[in-house]
């Protein structure tokens, strides 16, 4: 039987990409995201075996309750690729959308939490495991009104960190990937289904695709079990910093 792999956020841009990567590189798959017709058009593509669940990652109980009530045969997770996430609005502090916010953090930090919590245990027991945790540059370096998404990525890099240190006594490697710009649907959820606003995030520069991380996060997995890739930061040839960016007209 191949290695089971589980990818939060399968549904859509590096999510998708490592799903199918993954696929590519003889995992079996179980795919979690709330739309399952798109995880079911993937898994159609898929050369090995998936699993889907509808899953809503901010949803502690549903969280649980999906990996506790796993098939037997798709129990013994190897990989955990924590991908789901999203950012909402881009817009000064003191003018901002405590709803957004909340989604924000509900999804990025806390289910993050929530999947981790229910996954890694079984890793620990099976004395087998690796956690890649999708940060962001974001998550090094504030920007002008990405306060709280910001907030969020350097939560995600603090909780990685934690990680890494509470597991360092078993055989469970964890590391992070931070991208810098990637275009995914990422843009379009952040200004709500705008498209004009989300393809000039990328306008003038050659942004990475989703296939660009889901290629380093195999890269990492495929590493000998002694070896741990911490962190990885991949960003556009063009891109030197969150706000440095090299656009030609
Ligand atoms: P996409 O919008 O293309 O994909 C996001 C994925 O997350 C979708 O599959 C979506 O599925 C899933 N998701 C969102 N909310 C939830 C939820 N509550 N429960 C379960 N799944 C959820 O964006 P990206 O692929 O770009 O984003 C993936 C990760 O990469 C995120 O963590 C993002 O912060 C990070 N990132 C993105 C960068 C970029 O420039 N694109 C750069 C750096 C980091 P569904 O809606 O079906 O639930
Ligand atoms: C996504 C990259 O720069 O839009 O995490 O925050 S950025």
């Amino acid at each position: 039987m191949n290695k089971i792999a589980l990818v939060t956020g399968a549904s859509a841009g590096i999510g998708e990409a490592t799903a199918r990567k993954l696929a590519a590189a003889g995992y079996d798959i179980i795919l979690a995201a709330r739309r399952l017709n798109r995880l079911q058009q993937l898994a159609e593509t898929l050369s090995v075996e998936s699993h889907l669940i509808q899953l809503d990652v901010r949803d502690r109980e549903a969280v649980k309750r999906a990996i506790a009530g796993l098939p037997e045969r798709w129990q013994a997770i190897e990989l955990l690729i924590n991908n789901a996430g999203l950012s909402r609005h881009l817009e000064k502090l003191h003018e901002g959308h405590a709803e957004a916010w909340d989604e924000m953090i509900d999804t990025n930090v806390k289910g993050l939490l929530y999947v981790s919590r229910a996954v890694i245990p079984g890793m620990v027991a099976r004395g087998k495991g690796h956690v890649i945790n999708v940060g962001s540059i974001a998550g090094h370096e504030v920007y002008p009104s990405g306060n709280v998404y910001c907030a969020s990525k350097f939560a995600v890099d603090a909780i990685t960190r934690g990680m890494l240190m509470d597991l360092v006594d078993t055989p469970v490697r964890v590391s992070t990937v931070d991208p810098g710009m990637v275009e995914t649907e990422f843009s379009k959820v952040r200004f709500y289904g705008d498209d004009e606003r989300a393809k000039k995030v990328y306008q003038g520069l050659k942004p990475l695709t989703g296939d660009d991380i889901a290629d380093t996060i195999v890269w990492i997995a495929s590493r000998p079990e002694h070896v741990n890739i911490a962190q990885v930061v991949v960003m556009p040839k063009a891109q030197a910093s969150a706000m440095v960016l090299h656009r030609q007209q």
